[in-house]
């Protein structure tokens, strides 16, 4: 196949004043931000499905892009191996992901699809030694198949619990043998679409002990990534079982899995959810589990998982803002879950759109970064929680209800209502932005 994005060189940094289509203004992989280069701090990622897999279908109509490498034969599959890395070397991204079934043609039995997926990971494999970019994670296709419309370990029948063991165990080696320095679980058909005919308890209970195997793989093969479940609240099912942050941490200590197992957190899957991006992330690091993000963004009109990419540094610097504060990434990054609309049929536009998200992203980190390196709110928000330095306001929480009211009971206890300043704070925010 002659090279699909002929003529498209790598992309550079050439600062907020180029007029270039195809540089970046913000995004500066060398430059430094609070002691750690911005391509460590952000860790892109491109996602094989929406970029290489994706053919531009919507409910309405079918394929609009007509890649080269599409079909079923082993040689398209590599010829989209060969695109693909194509893509990686001209954003100079430091990670990309992929789903089985993206990189795969689907055989016409598990051992063949197995065969098929082992020879694609080896080509994968050679890629990876003549490039820079590493895996950052894998993960398996556990819904688009028939075989899982009633869901995969949460299948009525058995016998799809087992083909989803058979799956994600091949899928979690492979991603091990690539070095993938994660493992995603998204449970997309992990949900229900009626009770009428759903016995929600063994489903949920499924679910857990199928977490618990995987956990138990990945420690007997040596796996020493991170494995993550996405939460998502809806969509392709109406109530999926991990709704959200939340649900996914009660779900885990329910299993005893709170240690094991973070969370990759989706933008627009929190939206979905009736969260900010930014409350999902602080509540996951909060509870220590948090893992990775998926950037993409949701059309705010729609309800539903457009996974567009972002074009708002103001709307994602908030999110930024509370992984540094985490500490930042340890083995997690920044995946584009987002694909390119369908009448975006050129090359250069799947090249563009992860420019311009790239950007979006490091102008958001810059903000973050500052906003931090100020400490302005981080200052005023221990000034909001100071009372609680007082050594009888620790005895309280350490003591009894009754002695809590009692520093009521015995007088002189009034509390005085202070502003909580939000305008003021929201004015401090866009002084950064
Ligand atoms: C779909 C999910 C999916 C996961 C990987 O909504 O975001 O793309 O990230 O299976
Ligand atoms: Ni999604
Ligand atoms: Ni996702």
């Amino acid at each position: 196949m002659t090279d699909y994005f002929a003529g498209i060189e790598p992309v550079r940094h050439e600062g907020p004043e180029s007029d270039s289509e195809l540089a970046f203004r913000h995004y500066d992989p060398d430059a430094v931000i609070l002691g750690k280069r911005m391509e460590d701090h952000l860790r892109f990622a491109v996602a094989w499905w929406h970029s290489f897999a994706w053919e531009g279908g919507d409910p309405f109509g079918g394929p609009t892009f007509l890649r080269p490498w599409f079909g079923d034969t082993m040689a398209q599959a590599r010829a989209k191996a060969d695109a693909a890395f194509r893509l990686f070397e001209i954003l100079g991204v430091p990670f990309f992901c992929f789903h089985d079934a993206d990189v795969r043609p689907e055989g016409a039995t598990f051992a063949e699809s197995r065969r098929n997926l082992e020879e694609i990971a080896d080509y994968i494999g050679e890629k990876m030694a003549t490039h820079r970019t590493r895996l950052l994670w894998g993960t398996a296709n556990l819904f688009s198949h028939r075989r899982f419309m009633a869901g995969a370990a949460t299948n009525p029948d058995p016998d799809v619990y087992a083909y989803a063991a058979a799956t994600v165990k091949l899928c979690l080696e492979v991603t091990h043998r690539l070095g993938g320095q994660n493992y995603v679980l998204w449970g997309g058909r992990e949900g229900y679409e009626t009770l009428l005919n759903t016995d929600l308890a063994a489903e949920r209970a499924h679910a857990g002990r199928f977490l618990q195997q995987v956990v138990d793989h990945a420690h007997r093969i040596g796996f020493r990534g991170t494995i993550l479940i996405e939460p998502k609240p809806q969509e392709p099912t109406k109530h999926q079982y991990d709704h959200d942050v939340a649900t996914v941490y009660g779900f885990l200590r329910d299993f005893g899995l709170e240690r094991e197992v973070k969370v990759n957190i989706e933008h627009g899957h929190a939206f979905l959810a009736g969260h900010s991006f930014e409350h999902e992330i602080a509540l996951a690091a909060a509870l220590g589990i948090f893992g990775s993000i998926d950037m993409n963004r949701n059309d705010w009109t729609s309800g539903w998982d457009t996974d567009q990419f972002p074009n708002s540094h103001a709307d994602i610097a908030p999110a930024y803002y509370e992984i540094l504060r985490a500490g930042g990434f340890t083995t997690g990054g920044t995946n584009f879950d987002a694909k390119i609309r369908r009448q975006s049929l050129d090359p250069v536009d799947l090249v563009a759109a992860h420019v311009g998200a790239m950007d979006v992203c490091a102008r958001a980190l810059k903000a973050a970064a500052a906003m931090l390196a100020d400490g302005t709110l981080e200052r005023l928000r221990a000034e909001r929680y100071a009372g609680w330095q007082m050594a009888e306001a620790q005895a309280m929480l350490a003591g009894t209800l009754a002695e809590a009211a009692a520093r009521v009971e015995a007088g002189g206890v009034e509390p005085e209502p202070r502003s909580g300043r939000q305008e003021r704070l929201e004015n401090l925010v866009n002084r950064f932005l």
